[in-house]
């Protein structure tokens, strides 16, 4: 759907409407789970018991080769653990890695091995658009806590009989045989971006269909808004992607209160500044004890606003390591005790 490897943002290959596609296989698996969990946090946070104005699923395609890196299930076993339910991903299950077939070097069940980890596993043939429909709605209407799989089984290069089903149409293998295979397929062999009547139709329908369903979400979304100013003031701030400055986040931290044990003061700070900025990537399980762990050696006004620099340059992209942060300010506490 996308060509290339777009990894930038202002790629001239972005596809409008694909809202985030990666070039180093895996790193996909990680972009959905990360957007899967931010879905979580944004509903819990903004949500009220009026109005819901967050309830959606986040679908990505993967192939086999995203799912031979181990980040994929890195992230995939976090979001099995965290019962990211509104996660779907579709896997083109084509048995093809670019220049081999899959099982020259891969031999795992897919199904078995997301079941292992809290996934629901859907297993269908993916050129059977009913079952994709089918499997997208129930997929959907689980809501058991676990994030979903559909294994769709598929042919690659399906209609070149030349290069089908094996790598060698992986790429543009197939190119030379472009005009048959359109034969093939019942469409214009001259016609290279042929749209079928029908196909257009669909579309327009499903258009008007949308349509009407984002006009209903606008009128929840202005009620949501008017009776919650503040809560949609920090969702535009959200939205916008700014972050406070450093000056902001300074003036923002509360005096060290010693009667509080130092778990209450992190809440009670991340909750002021930091829960927008704050990314869930693989590492984000590693966040929260790097920050308890900051925070309770950090009790006084200066390493605490380390510490939210830290969490800020997290979520600007600059991820520390634990032993990064500790050599930072472990030491320097421990000089100071
Ligand atoms: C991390 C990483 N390693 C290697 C590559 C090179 N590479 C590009 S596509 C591919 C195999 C892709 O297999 P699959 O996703 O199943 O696509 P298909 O061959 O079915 O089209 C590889 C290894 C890459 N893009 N990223
Ligand atoms: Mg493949």
């Amino acid at each position: 759907m996308t060509p290339g490897h777009p990894e930038f943002p202002s790629s001239e290959h972005n596809t409008p409407g694909i809202e985030a596609t990666t070039g180093p296989l895996g790193a996909g698996i990680g972009n959905a789970v990360g957007m899967a969990a931010a879905a979580k946090l944004a509903a819990a946070k903004y949500n009220t018991k009026e109005h819901t104005i967050l309830n959606h699923h986040v679908i990505a395609l993967c192939g086999d080769g995203c799912l031979q890196e181990g980040v994929a299930f890195e992230a995939a076993s976090y979001a099995g653990h965290d019962g990211l339910d509104n996660l779907i991903v579709i896997y083109d299950a084509n048995d093809v890695t670019l220049d081999k077939m899959a099982d020259f070097t891969q031999s795992e069940d897919h199904a078995a091995r997301f079941a292992a980890i809290g996934w629901n596993t859907l297993t269908i043939d993916g050129h059977d658009f009913g079952a994709i429909d089918e499997a997208l709605l129930k997929a959907k209407s689980l809501k058991n806590g676990k994030p979903s799989i559909i294994i769709a089984k598929t042919i690659i290069g399906k209609g070149i009989p030349e290069v089908e089903g094996t790598n060698a149409a992986h790429g543009e293998a197939g190119v030379a045989f472009q005009k048959t295979s359109r034969e093939h397929l019942g469409l214009p062999a001259d016609d290279l971006w042929y749209i079928s009547d029908e196909t257009k139709t669909l579309f327009q329908e499903r258009k008007s269909a949308l349509k009407i369903e984002y006009d209903e979400y606008m009128k929840t979304f202005a009620a949501w808004k008017s009776a919650n100013p503040e809560l949609a003031a920090e969702f535009e701030m959200a939205k916008s992607g700014k972050t406070p400055s450093a000056v902001e986040i300074l003036s923002g931290i509360p005096e060290y209160d010693s009667t509080k044990n130092v778990a209450t003061v992190l809440t009670e700070l991340l909750s002021a500044m930091s829960f927008n900025f704050l990314s869930t990537s693989r590492t984000s399980s590693c966040r929260p004890r790097m920050s308890s762990f900051i925070l309770s050696i950090s009790t006084d006004r200066a390493s605490r606003a380390s510490l939210v620099s830290s969490f800020i340059a997290c979520s600007q992209g600059q991820c520390f390591s634990l032993d990064q942060v500790s050599s930072l300010y472990l030491e320097d506490t421990v000089r100071e005790l």
